[in-house]
């Protein structure tokens, strides 16, 4: 995966000048040239020992695997401060945060003024995607941030090989990222620099995206939310092509029959665990292709193809068990980081839903004694892992495949206590982009905001897409033009696996059980059953799906498979709203969708 033994020969010119400027303005105390080696992976892990960011696990438990606290300030997206910054106001759509580019430029430029002195300016070459994959996108990202480089290195493909393609001529995303926390001269530094001024400003029409301020996540790991998802769209939109906050997995029926998937849900609503799937059915099986982002593109076949542009996994830790998703647990064996996750006594992670019982004598995220009864959690909510795809045990063999899968169906999801029932399905491509648009999900921790409030989620994409979002309908729809014209269509599925009855209790077993629906799905796909025509969509009879060994009673899977009249229409309704906003720009074929939703419940 990474390449480290490529020996470079030239330095691209226009990547230097890049690196020459910001180094001005920046003014770190050294440069490093990074190139994704074990070696150099390991020097950083211990300059971040040393430094006090991160701390070993004991190597017993946890091989070669690391714990980092974060600022409490600093734990999640900061969706608030993050700007796309078009030319016009028009193109960032009225669900992005907007400043003019020149402005933002500079007000960066003034905060970036000597931001990195007495620090290193690490500069990391990466391609998203197979580096010689005809979907592969490069990039460079600089960053003051030992704890970003070894990120990076887990979590994309950090080689010399992309210096050496940039020189014969590829383009590459510009990536400027600094925790904005100079050191004076002999100033010591803490254990986790950061600044509470952030911006996380992204420059679709330059590719550009700077970063100002936050070393957590998706602030700061620029290849992931910020380039795969904000300036990729907008890349895709321009090229033909779409990038999706997306798993992407490979089920085998019991026939042995092969088929594709791609699921859309909000963060912290079940895509890593979708896509390590156990499924309790006998003879179906799951093999991980991706855990968060899908680039997908029309291939010469005419089907719709996509590839995992990461290498590695950002996982949630809290929820994370042996009984929930082992397939993860197994994965985090070693070689792992870990950040505000709880320590236990003998040097091993915690973190809520890992164990039923709370360990003795943890240590919370924070670094202190926890104190069970306190009523504070031990680990971060938004507590994360980060590893390298290599070493989970379902991950397809062929995960890097240049080429991509081809895509048999398309699912979006939510967290919806109710309203949305377990599954249903679209009539059509048309219709299926419209229940993308309508999504909604109850906030999680996974950005600031309070959770649990019920907000639009257009295709898990809101936070994400980086321009205007009834443009990024119109390009939905135009796909499914091309699709129909020259190949085959996926189907496009929703499902909701967060129902609650009255205690607050899901009522959907969840994790593995999901094999159960996505078993109907692929018998729809296969022709073999008639579904229920309801307001929302197509949903199974009941007997279709199978609940067999389930703790699930029929009446529970009656009522999940229900549509209520007065909620679908006061969701309808905040659709319709939400909608609105945009104006011209909601596409005509949307607008008739709503129409006949309309109709439909009336
Ligand atoms: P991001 O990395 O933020 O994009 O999140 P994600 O979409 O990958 O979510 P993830 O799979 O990490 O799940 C987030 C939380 O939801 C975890 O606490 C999981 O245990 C929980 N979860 C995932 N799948 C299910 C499910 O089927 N049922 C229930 N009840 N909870 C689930
Ligand atoms: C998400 O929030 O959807 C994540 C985590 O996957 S972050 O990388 O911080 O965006
Ligand atoms: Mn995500």
């Amino acid at each position: 995966m990474n390449d480290p033994t490529t020996t470079l020969t030239v330095t691209p010119e226009d990547v230097v000048a890049f690196v020459d400027q910001w180094q001005d303005t920046l003014q770190p105390e050294a440069v490093v040239w990074c190139d994704g080696s074990t070696r150099e992976r390991h020097e950083l892990i211990q300059l971040m020992q040393d430094q006090g960011t991160i701390e070993p696990l004991n190597a017993e438990l946890r091989p070669y695997s690391f714990v980092a606290r974060s600022e409490p300030t600093d734990v999640a997206r900061v969706e608030s401060r993050t700007f796309v910054c078009s030319v016009d106001p028009e193109d960032a759509g009225p669900t992005n945060n907007w400043v003019a580019p020149d402005e933002m430029k500079n007000t960066l430029l003034d905060l970036s003024e000597g931001a990195m002195r007495g620090r290193t300016m690490y500069v990391v070459p990466f391609s998203m995607g197979p580096i010689d994959s005809p979907m592969a996108r490069y990039g460079v990202q600089i960053t003051d941030s030992p704890y970003v480089v070894v990120s990076l290195h887990l979590m994309v493909r950090v080689s010399n090989t992309v210096l050496q393609n940039i020189t014969a001529g590829a383009s590459w995303v510009k990536c400027v990222h600094t925790v904005g926390a100079p050191l004076a001269e002999g100033e010591e530094d803490v254990a986790w620099p950061c600044n509470d001024t952030k911006y996380i400003s992204h420059f679709p029409e330059t590719r550009e995206i700077w970063s100002f301020g936050s070393a957590y996540g998706g602030n700061a790991l620029l290849p992931k939310k910020a380039f795969a998802l904000r300036i990729a769209s907008a890349m895709a939109r321009d090229e033909g092509w779409m990038a999706e906050h997306m798993l992407l997995v490979r089920l085998t029926s019991p026939e042995g029959k092969r088929y594709h998937m791609v699921a859309a849900f909000p963060s912290a609503c079940g895509k890593t665990n979708f896509a390590m799937m156990q499924p309790v059915l006998d003879g179906w099986s799951v093999e991980t292709l991706g855990d968060d982002i899908a680039w997908l593109a029309i291939g010469d076949d005419g089907r719709l193809r996509a590839i995992n542009p990461e290498a590695g996994f950002f996982g949630v830790a809290p929820g994370t068990s042996h009984k929930t998703n082992p397939v993860a647990m197994d994965t985090l064996w070693g070689h792992t980081m870990f950040t505000n996750v709880a320590v236990t006594q003998e040097g091993d992670v915690w973190w809520e839903g890992m164990t039923k019982e709370v360990p003795e004598g943890l240590t919370n995220w924070r670094g202190e004694p926890h104190d069970p009864h306190s009523g504070h959690r031990a680990a971060h909510p938004n507590a994360r892992f980060t590893v390298s795809v290599d070493q989970c045990p379902s991950l397809a063999a062929d995960w890097d495949n240049p080429e991509g899968v081809p895509i048999d169906a398309i699912i979006f999801g939510g967290r919806r206590s109710d309203t949305v029932p377990l599954v249903v399905e679209a009539r059509d491509w048309d219709h299926g982009v419209y229940l993308g648009s309508t999504i909604a999900s109850e906030q999680t921790a996974a950005a600031e905001g309070t959770i649990g409030v019920l907000r639009r989620d257009p295709f898990a994409m809101l936070p994400f897409a980086g321009y205007h979002m009834g443009d990024y309908m119109k390009h939905w729809l135009g796909m499914g033009e091309r699709l129909r014209s020259q190949g085959r269509v996926p189907r496009i599925f929703q499902v909701n696996w967060f129902q609650k009855d009255e205690d607050g209790r899901f009522i959907w077993p969840g994790f593995g059980d999901n094999i159960r629906v996505v078993k109907w799905m692929i018998e729809r796909i296969e022709g073999q059953h008639s579904a229920n025509d309801t307001a929302l969509g197509l949903t199974p009879h009941p007997e279709d799906l199978d609940i067999d060994g389930a703790e699930l009673s029929e009446e529970a899977l009656a009522g999940l498979l229900r549509v209520d009249p007065d909620l679908a229409r006061a969701d309808l309704n905040a659709a319709d709203e939400f909608l609105s906003t945009f104006g011209d720009k909601l596409p005509e074929a949307i607008r008739a969708q709503l129409q006949a939703a309309h109709s439909r419940l009336d």
